[in-house]
């Protein structure tokens, strides 16, 4: 298999794009995708101020390197959970903080268990309901916080192209018209709640793996340990059927969507956003469910 562009031996064949590339023309594939996503939705410019958000994961770390290799004014932010099975936080935040010394990149890191008081480990212990509902309304809350008060443009996450075909995907098996309205690569920003980008909503997995893989990024390849069982693998693994026998289904599906999808979903039901009484953040049943969970997690400490 020889790269479709400088006949050299090609490590990948981009299957939407019936291509082979070689591993030089496959970093500037991802480059240039990225880039043209980024301007096709109006994403940023090169004057905003973009905060990713980094888990350790392949996907995040490779849209951090992206993104400052295309020269976007960017800054990370590390969420220390407090995940300790399998010290899954302690290596995740250690290949965060080497990343990023190597190249010289800036990183924050957020610590929840010193800034509020409890830990992700916690909620498990004392809650009942999904721990993954909770830790990703945690995470949402603080990425969101941390931008808006620290005057970020836009906050950019690395959902890649088959994350979002997975939830499209699932949205539409049920018909969850309003997340179907909502679904996109942009949210804008509405009050306290900051603009949310997904510049890597093109890029398959094997895109962005094969990324890591040549540009040199040791990424946490151990799943976090409470992850198991996701519905959204079963849809991820249909999909891939479906593109394994019909290559460039995933990409049209979602290009094809995004083209429709204010003329046929509309959010009639959106909720009204009131401010949070006690954080002053937005929500729909306030106290916000953050401050909930807060006010929960420490009563229970005291007590
Ligand atoms: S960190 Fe948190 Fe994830 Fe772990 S507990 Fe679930 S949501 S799986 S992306
Ligand atoms: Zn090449
Ligand atoms: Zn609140």
């Amino acid at each position: 298999m020889r790269c479709k562009l400088c006949k050299k031996e090609a490590v990948i064949r981009v299957r939407s794009f019936g291509i082979a590339l070689c591993h030089e023309h496959i970093v500037e594939f991802c480059l240039k995708r990225v880039k043209e996503v980024v301007r096709k939705y109006r994403m940023f410019d090169k004057d905003s101020k973009v905060l990713v958000a980094v888990s350790g994961g392949k996907d995040s770390l490779v849209l951090w390197d992206v993104l400052k290799r295309l020269g976007y004014n960017v800054t990370a932010l590390f969420i220390d959970l407090g995940i300790m099975e399998n010290n899954h936080f302690q290596k995740a935040r250690g290949i965060v903080e080497s990343f990023a010394e190597e190249r010289g990149y800036p990183l924050e890191v957020f610590d929840l268990q010193k800034e509020y008081g409890f830990s992700i480990d916690d909620v498990k212990q004392r809650e009942t309901r999904t721990i993954c509902a909770a830790c990703g309304m945690v995470k949402r809350y603080i990425m969101n916080k941390y931008a808006y008060e620290n005057g970020f443009d836009v906050l950019a996450t690395g959902h890649n192209l088959n994350d979002e075909t997975a939830v499209l995907f699932s949205n539409l098996l049920g018909w969850r018209i309003g997340y179907l309205a909502r679904q996109g690569p942009v949210l804008p920003k509405e009050g306290k709640f900051v603009r949310k980008v997904k510049p890597l909503c093109e890029l398959t997995e094997r895109e962005t793996a094969v990324y890591a893989f040549i540009t040199g990024i040791n990424f946490l390849s151990d799943e976090c340990p409470y992850s198991k069982g996701a519905t959204t693998l079963v849809y991820k693994r249909a999909l891939n059927t479906i593109e394994y026998n019909s290559p460039g289904t995933k990409i049209r599906f979602y290009r094809e969507f995004l083209k429709v999808k204010d003329k046929l979903f509309v959010d009639e039901e959106k909720p009204k956003l009131v401010e949070c009484p006690s954080c002053g953040y937005p929500t729909t049943y306030p106290p916000c469910a953050f401050c909930r969970l807060r006010e929960r997690m420490t009563v229970e400490k005291v007590s």
